[in-house]
């Protein structure tokens, strides 16, 4: 029988304990106002880069099967008040417009709040699991938002590096590779930068349609569990990293054959901080043109009270 998560990570590099027993930021506590000051120092010409997706687009949004896209309607437009029903007492012609958005927390640019995976009925830090139900009372999004998500950030452009438009499916990319491609452009990798990896993986979906991009089975390229990268992240004291990818990681590892074992390795374990389905191509384009490809990072989760996630628009300052 093939092995369970629990053993597979056994002997895994943890951070439980490490900023106390009630800690539930993880490693973004690594991001000290040192730290900030870094990202700070790697903007040179004020150039911006927001780095998430369209949301309720009529053609659909990408997100991991199962869930759904989110659905906008209007609440209020001008045809309630062309239609004569919709009487808005003393605005003397104002009139304004209302919507409401229903979406999976996880179904756009987001964030993953430190209590969304756990596995042997542990969240990070060692929170029960069962305070997830009902509502996140442990790892929820909240403290991650009230904290923000501010460092110096490195794009590792694997699809270049590969020179490929974007990976294919279930194509792995080893730690190896982001040390190469590191190299390759010319960045040093510091402790506690927030690596931004691009597989070019999200832009299939927008050229190519749903079908090129879940097929028939729907398996996502990216990084893997292996003893060197989860000890590489613990090391680098890595506070965050995002992809361009839905769930920032191969869908189901050719190392251990489970399903995203790094979000049990470093979210689970480590409080590695998740920011998933990025837009990275205008960015890459602008690094491989000005050889320049560390930034500051900006990203402000919302204050989802319990919520296990959230929506961002991370932006990326040059
Ligand atoms: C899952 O939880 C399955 O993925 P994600 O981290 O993308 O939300």
């Amino acid at each position: 029988m093939s092995k369970g998560i629990a053993e597979i990570l056994e002997n895994a590099p943890s951070n439980w304990g490490k900023w106390g027993d009630d800690d539930e930021l993880g490693a973004l506590n690594y991001l000290t106002e040192e730290e900030v000051l870094r990202g700070v120092q790697a903007v040179e010409a004020g150039k911006t880069f927001t780095l998430g997706v369209p949301i309720g687009r009529p053609d659909g949004d990408p997100v991991w099967p199962g869930r759904s896209a989110a659905d906008h309607y209007m609440e209020v437009d001008k045809g309630h008040f062309d239609s004569g029903k919709f009487d808005l007492e003393g605005a003397a012609g104002l009139e304004y417009a209302d919507d409401v958005i229903y979406m999976f927390l996880q179904g756009s640019t987001q964030f993953d709040a430190l209590g969304h995976v756990w596995y042997d009925d542990q969240l990070y830090n060692g929170f029960d699991a069962k305070t997830t139900m009902g509502g996140l009372e442990k790892c929820s999004i909240e403290p991650m938002a009230d904290n923000g998500v501010v460092g110096r950030g490195v794009l590792l452009d694997i699809a270049r590096h590969r020179d490929k438009d974007w990976l294919v499916k279930g194509e792995r990319i080893e730690l190896d590779d982001l040390l190469d491609c590191a190299d390759e452009q010319g960045v040093e990798l510091q402790k506690r930068d927030i690596p931004i990896i691009r597989t070019g993986w999200i832009e299939l979906y927008y050229e190519e349609g749903e079908e090129a991009f879940y097929g028939d089975e729907f398996d996502e390229p990216g990084i893997t569990y292996s003893e060197e990268l989860v000890e590489w992240f613990h090391e680098m004291e890595v506070p965050a990293f995002g992809t361009d990818t839905i769930a920032n990681e191969q869908t189901v590892s050719d190392e251990t054959e489970t399903l995203l074992p790094l979000h049990g390795a470093l979210l689970r374990d480590q409080g590695v901080t998740f920011n998933e389905i990025n837009r990275l191509d205008e960015l890459a384009d602008d690094c491989a043109e000005d050889g320049k490809y560390d930034f500051l990072y900006v990203g402000a989760p919302l204050k989802i009270v319990h919520g296990s996630g959230s929506p961002v628009n991370p932006i990326a300052i040059k």
